[in-house]
C-alpha cells in the first residue's frame, strides 16, 4: 500500500478495507489465499483464480453448477469486470470471451466454462488461436450436465432411472479437452490437483495468448 494511503475501516459486508488517499476515499484489495487442500473442486479452482487474477482482468463466467463459490472467494481480489450468462442460455461465454479479448487487447480475459456448455461453442478456441487472443479458458471437467441432476432433484425426482441418468452424463467417451484445444492451435494442459491447477493458472496469467486448462473436478 502506498504511504499516502490511510486505512479507515474494514467493510465486513464487502470484505474490503476502506482507506483514504490524498483525502479521497478508496478501497484496498488483499490477495486471497491459495487453497490448502490438494483436492481440486469448484471451491479450490476459484480460490486459485482469485489469488492470481490480475487487476483489470475480464472474467466471463459459465461455470454453471461450479460457479457459486465465485461470490465468496473474489470479494477481496483484484478489481475486475465480471460477465455472466443470461438465464436459460448455454455456450455463450467462449464467444463472449473471444469478443471481449478483441475489444480489449490489453486486458487478460479468463473464461470459466462448464464442460457441457463448452461443447456448444468450442470452435471459439480456433478464433482465439487465429487472432492470438489473450484468453485463458478453464474447463470444469465434471463429465456431466451436473446442473440438470440438481434440477431433477428440485422437481422431486428422488431416484431417476438409468436412462435418465445417462442423458446427463458426459463419460463414454470422456472428452479430452487438452487434445480438443491443441487440435485448434491452443496450448492446453490438464490439472487433477489444486497444486497442478495453481501452477498452470499462474503461468497462464504471466504469459499472453490463448490457453486452456482442463480442471478435472
Ligand atoms: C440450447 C440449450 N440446451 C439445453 C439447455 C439446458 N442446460 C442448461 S445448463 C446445461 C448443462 C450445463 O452443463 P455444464 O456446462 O457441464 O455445467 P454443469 O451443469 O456440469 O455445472 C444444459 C444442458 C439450455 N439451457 N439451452
Ligand atoms: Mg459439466
Amino acid at each position: 500500500m502506498a504511504s499516502a494511503c490511510r486505512l479507515e475501516k474494514f467493510d465486513k459486508c464487502r470484505g474490503i478495507f476502506v482507506a483514504k488517499k490524498k483525502g479521497r476515499r478508496c478501497t484496498v484489495f488483499s490477495t486471497p489465499a491459495l487453497p490448502k487442500s490438494g483436492k481440486l473442486d469448484a471451491r479450490t479452482v476459484i480460490q486459485v483464480i482469485a489469488h492470481y487474477l490480475p487487476e483489470n482482468a475480464i472474467l466471463a463466467d459459465e461455470a454453471v453448477s461450479s460457479g457459486y463459490p465465485y461470490f465468496n472467494y473474489t470479494v477481496t481480489c483484484a478489481p475486475h469486470d465480471y460477465l455472466n450468462v443470461a438465464g436459460g442460455a448455454i455456450g455463450d461465454m467462449m464467444p463472449v470471451s473471444t469478443g471481449a479479448a478483441i475489444a480489449c487487447r490489453d486486458r487478460k480475459v479468463v473464461c470459466l466454462e462448464g464442460d457441457g456448455s463448452a461443447m456448444y461453442t468450442l470452435q471459439a478456441l480456433w478464433t482465439q488461436a487465429r487472432e492470438r487472443l489473450d484468453v485463458t479458458t478453464v474447463i470444469y471437467a465434471n463429465r456431466s450436465y451436473a446442473i440438470l441432476n440438481i434440477e431433477l432433484a428440485r422437481l422431486g425426482v428422488g431416484n431417476p432411472g438409468l436412462t435418465t441418468r445417462l442423458l446427463f452424463d458426459l463419460h463414454d467417451p470422456t472428452l479430452d479437452w487438452v487434445k480438443l484445444a491443441e487440435g485448434m492451435g491452443v496450448e492446453a494442459a490438464r490439472a487433477e490437483t489444486a497444486e497442478q491447477f495453481a501452477d498452470l493458472f499462474a503461468s497462464a496469467m504471466k504469459t499472453r495468448g490463448p490457453r486452456l486448462i482442463e480442471a478435472v473436478i
